[in-house]
């Protein structure tokens, strides 16, 4: 056999291998062997997963300084604050695959990289930090829940804490619209404006529809993903079509009907044209988030220089003790 049949055989019993650890739900760790296309697949992923956590702190920033009451600031400051740790969670998982955060930053800044469309929408009402947490953070748990069964351990165990504070995140959302909705004609009218602007957006947000989604049969396989994009958007536009009862309000949706022999809820047509057109950096806010997110790294320069001086001087004070000792 030539040398490289024998490597071939190698990599052939590795990947089989592999590949039985994942069927029987055994978890993939950061020194374990893995095939480049599982690691590559994973790091675009959590890498935009990070990505999207950071830029969406921008749209909800926007009303922090706006926010109607201090209890209301005191909530959303906390919010943004969660989506920060969530951002470095995933960059922290991320990195045990191999890539270094200063790569992955380089990617979004470029454009390479890409991160949720949700986030190009802008924040124009207060109503709107409302529809980001029950909408869109109602869409994020759809998704993000499965993910805690996702094959590779370090994004598995990222996501579990995640999820728990979505679902607080989510809430509050709710509970926005749903005083807006009890409230003055103007109020309901605010909620209702909001709910219509971000809805489809958020139906979106799940994805190309199945026929399109280019990588969710090989990532279903290595159990990366546990749902396809459409079956997790019919769960949204199912619970979505119960809770907006409650609030009294519509979506903007006439075909949204309950259909029971399918027991979901039929909806209509999504516009994939809108959804390319955000996904390729044409929608209303995409160059507004990347310049904000320049500007901070950019800003954050010296804070960055001054860690890496303190770290150099502290571990040539410890050279420098060592050697009086050993004297
Ligand atoms: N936006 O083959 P597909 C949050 C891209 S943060 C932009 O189905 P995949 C929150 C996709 O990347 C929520 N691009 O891909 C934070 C691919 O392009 P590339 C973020 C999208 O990966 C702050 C191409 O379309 N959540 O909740 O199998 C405040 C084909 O798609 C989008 C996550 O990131 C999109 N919406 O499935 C409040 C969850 N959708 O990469 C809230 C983790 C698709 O080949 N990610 N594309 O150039 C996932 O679950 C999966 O990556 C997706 C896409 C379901 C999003």
């Amino acid at each position: 056999m030539s040398d490289s049949t024998t490597q071939q055989t190698a990599l052939h019993s590795l990947e089989e291998k592999f590949q039985e650890k994942i069927d029987a739900d055994i978890r993939i760790e950061p020194k374990d062997w893995m095939p480049e296309a599982y690691r590559k697949t994973l790091i675009r992923q959590i890498g935009q997963h990070a990505h999207s956590e950071i830029v969406g702190m921008l749209p909800e920033g926007n009303w922090i300084t706006r926010a109607p009451s201090l209890k209301r600031k005191a909530i959303l400051l906390a919010k943004v604050q969660d989506e920060a740790g969530h951002g470095l969670y995933l960059y922290s998982a991320a990195e045990t695959l191999g890539v270094d955060r200063d790569t992955m930053v380089e990617e979004l800044h470029s454009g390479k990289a890409k991160y949720s469309s949700i986030f190009n929408y802008p924040t124009i009402s207060w109503a709107d930090i409302g529809a980001i947490g029950w909408l869109v953070d109602g869409a994020a748990i759809l998704n993000q829940i499965p993910i805690c069964r996702c094959s590779y351990g370090p994004y598995a165990r990222a996501m579990m804490r995640i999820c728990k504070e979505e679902s607080f995140h989510q809430r509050q959302g709710f509970e926005i619209l749903l005083t807006l909705s009890r409230g003055s004609e103007a109020q309901r009218a605010m909620a209702q404006d909001s709910i219509n602007r971000w809805y489809w957006p958020a139906v979106m947000m799940f994805g190309p529809s199945d026929t399109d989604s280019t990588h969710s049969a090989q990532s279903m396989a290595w159990k990366i993903k546990r749902f396809s994009n459409d079956e997790l958007r019919q769960r949204f536009v199912d619970m979505i079509a119960e809770q907006i009862k409650v609030l009294g309000l519509t979506v903007p949706d006439p075909d949204l009907k309950w259909n029971e022999a399918r027991g979901h809820y039929d909806f209509g047509p999504i516009d994939w044209d809108e959804f390319w057109n955000v996904v390729k950096g044409n929608g209303p806010c995409n160059k507004q988030r990347l310049e904000a997110r320049v500007k901070a790294w950019e800003d954050g320069e010296w804070v960055r220089d001054a860690a890496v001086a303190y770290a150099e001087k502290k571990a040539k004070r410890k050279g420098e003790d060592k050697a009086t000792q050993a004297a």
